[in-house]
């Protein structure tokens, strides 16, 4: 694989929220924004963790942002060198996904010449609590230089601030920040160390939220200064650095991991560099944030970007990212699913909490199966109050995506040990929770389900939303199929599905087709204001067909052999138009529809706006007045579905490998790799060939 680098060329003081996202390196245990080094609180820096969360007050409970041990700020003859305020002729950030290897290049001008400082950041792939960095610095003249290299405490917070307690100090040339968080005492630790070989006065102190280190030495016009820093970030005990390799060494490791990503997930695409570009991006954030340091842990809606969605684990996982795992990397879609059944507990308790039986799965999961969603989940920008959102209670379908997953953890990868290891518990438990939700009316003959939200969040409390009703009867039919139970096998042909109209389309609930059915311009321009929330009950989307996201589509999508091909193609026909896209989960599930029949040009540009979701700016950052920036997780995984099931058209038919390709026009041929069954294949496409080779 030749290396993909993505390049970020000037610097411009907003880019921060975009660059923070896109240049993110990460390692599953923790994901560090694509901030410049010298960005402190104001440009949301962070090094977030995986699965340790902190409540303060009445604030929402969000992940932690341990100190900020990358920080490191440069000055020359006396003078700050740092952006956006400092003057300069070149900047330049990238990101080299085939090593994992961001880097950071800006030439300051100065009264006296040029200054070139530049950054080298690995998150080791290799070592889940290790950071290594690496500063140069080059003059073209003589010049007194300051490298300040810091662990700042004051981190970047939504609902903060989480730590308290600091201990900073400094011994044995390691620098340590300590600190524990609010609701649970929990330890965070930060410890650094510098080396480097030149002759350099050294002056190390602490403040009360950090511990910092001021390297100051004359360089040398044309000489090249470096400074190498190892950093671990922990949550419990603390790292012991002096047990590490060289830095050289360190990052060795660390590229090999990645080249063995690589290896099993690289996607060639000919005739389409740009796809090609967009889609191994995708895959490089999924690989940042799979939680390869667990046997059971899950990856949240924004990856490790931040606290943004409280840092929870939504549907998210499993209906969008599980698949690229399952088919390249089993160990870890593994340790999703176990993630649900070790959270089952929680989702029990909450089902209780509703006077409901069995398995209410978390709608935002946090450590436990805790269910974060707020009630008032966003803020209304007239009145500035909270909005009450029904999503907690009424997202019910969540609960089938974890025993979707399960069963297609099952079925791919031919492991049944997580049924005994808690997976039966959670089919029977599901099961349970969507047989205490159907309701018959008097005289009637089919089961209902009433007052839920389905995928498309802008219709609140509706009647037989057919993806909840059809998700419902795939964990009957699943846990007929596991615990051979009857009662499951004919609750499943008992429920009541939306009817199909004389036009082949499925009602998404009951009365929406009585709605508004005007555009999407039309509902857009009905706005006050622009962050204004377009669902709950005044939202402008409410009362009219406009949906969120794919909803009757994603149920076609995600259960493909249900459904004839003509109602698929009604369904997308009419959904499409009325869709505003306005979650970065629904263009995948279109895409894939289009191609499931037959139309890879009409898939193509969702799919690419699916791959670029983190490449591009200007994604929805507001809901309400609320913050949801953040990478894109689902919308990546989902790239690579549509890649691969629409594009491709894999299946896996009685243990058979096939595949239906449909390209589309400027993709001369494709070559991926997947893992079935433990045994790795090799898949060739060319138009409509394809070929596979066991490897
Ligand atoms: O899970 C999604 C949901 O479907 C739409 N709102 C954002 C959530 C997190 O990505």
């Amino acid at each position: 694989m030749e290396p993909i680098i993505i390049t970020a060329k000037g610097c411009n003081k907003d880019d921060y929220t975009h660059h923070g996202n896109m240049f993110l390196t990460g390692n599953g245990a923790m994901g560090v924004r694509g901030t410049l080094c010298e960005y402190r609180s104001e440009y949301m820096p962070a090094v977030n963790l995986c699965g340790i969360y902190d409540r303060v007050g009445d604030g929402w409970r969000e992940p932690i942002n341990a100190p900020n041990g990358l920080f490191a700020e440069l000055s020359a003859d006396g003078r700050k060198l740092s952006l956006p305020d400092s003057e300069y002729s070149e900047h330049k950030v990238s990101l080299n996904i085939r090593d994992g290897i961001y880097e950071r290049e800006t030439d300051f001008i100065t009264d006296s010449g040029c200054v070139c400082f530049s950054e080298e950041r690995i998150v080791s792939l290799a070592d889940p609590n290790l950071i290594l960095q690496c500063l140069t610095v080059r003059s073209d003249h003589a010049a007194e230089i300051c490298a300040h290299t810091e662990i700042d405490g004051n981190v970047w917070d939504i609902h903060g601030p989480h730590l308290e307690n600091f201990v900073c100090g400094e011994k044995d040339n390691i620098c340590y920040v300590s600190a524990v968080t609010h609701e649970k005492s929990i330890p965070i630790n930060v410890r650094e160390t510098s080396e480097y070989d030149f002759p350099a006065e050294e002056r190390r102190a602490v403040s009360d939220k950090s511990s910092f280190r001021d390297i100051s030495f004359t360089a040398k016009p044309g000489e090249s200064y470096k400074i190498y820093r190892k950093i671990s970030v922990t949550a419990g005990k603390e790292h012991d650095l002096s047990s590490l390799g060289s830095y050289e060494n360190e990052k060795a490791k660390h590229i090999a991991k990645w080249h063995g990503i690589w290896d099993v997930s690289y996607i060639e695409i000919d005739g389409d560099e740009a796809a090609e570009r967009a889609l191994n991006y995708s895959l490089y954030q999924l690989n940042c944030i799979a939680p390869r340091h667990s046997r059971s842990a899950s990856i949240a809606a924004r990856g490790l970007s931040g606290q943004v969605y409280k840092g929870a684990v939504f549907w998210d996982t499993e209906m969008f990212m599980l698949d690229y795992f399952l088919y390249t990397e089993p160990q870890v879609a593994r340790t999703l699913v176990k993630y649900r059944i070790d959270t089952l507990g929680g989702a029990l308790r909450k089902a209780a909490s509703y006077g409901l039986d069995g398995a209410f799965y978390a709608w935002e999961s946090q450590e436990g199966g805790y269910d974060a969603c707020s009630d008032y989940n966003v803020t209304d920008v007239f009145t500035k109050r909270p909005m009450r959102t029904f999503f907690r209670d009424k997202q019910v379908h969540i609960s089938s995506a974890v025993v979707y997953a399960l069963d297609k953890y099952v079925e791919i990868t031919g492991d049944t040990s997580v049924l005994n290891e808690g997976g039966y518990d959670v089919l029977t438990e599901c099961a349970k929770f969507y047989r205490s939700l159907l309701l018959k009316k008097c005289g009637g003959d089919k089961y209902e389900i009433r007052d839920v939200i389905g995928p498309d969040e802008y219709h609140e409390r509706v009647n037989n939303n057919a993806y909840t009703n059809a998700m419902a009867r795939f964990v009957f039919r699943a846990a007929a199929k596991y615990t051979g139970s009857q009662e499951y096998k004919a609750l499943a042909d008992e429920i009541y599905m939306p009817k199909i109209n004389n036009d082949g389309v499925i009602e998404q609930f009951d009365g929406y087709f009585d709605l508004e059915d005007c555009c999407i311009d039309e509902v857009r321009s009905r706005l006050l204001d622009p962050k204004e929330y377009w669902g709950g009950a005044y939202g402008v989307a409410a009362h009219t067909q406009v949906i969120k996201q794919a909803d009757v589509v994603a149920m076609l999508s995600m259960l493909p052999d249900e459904f004839s091909d003509d109602v698929k193609k009604a369904n997308l026909k009419y959904y499409e138009p009325r869709t505003e896209h306005g979650s970065s989960l629904s263009a995948c599930m279109y895409s894939l529809l289009s191609c499931a029949v037959g139309d890879p040009e009409f898939a193509y540009p969702l799919f690419m706006k699916s791959a670029e979701a983190d490449l591009r700016p200007g994604g929805k950052e507001w809901a309400g007045l609320v913050y949801i920036g953040g990478t894109h997780p689902a919308a990546e995984g989902g790239a690579w579905k549509v890649a691969i099931f629409g594009f491709a058209g894999l299946e896996i038919k009685n243990s058979e490998i096939i595949c239906s390709p449909r390209l589309p026009k400027a993709w001369k041929s494709m070559r991926f790799k997947i893992n079935y069954r433990g045994d790795i294949y090799d898949i060739q496409i060319n138009g409509g060939d394809w070929s596979v080779t066991k490897l």
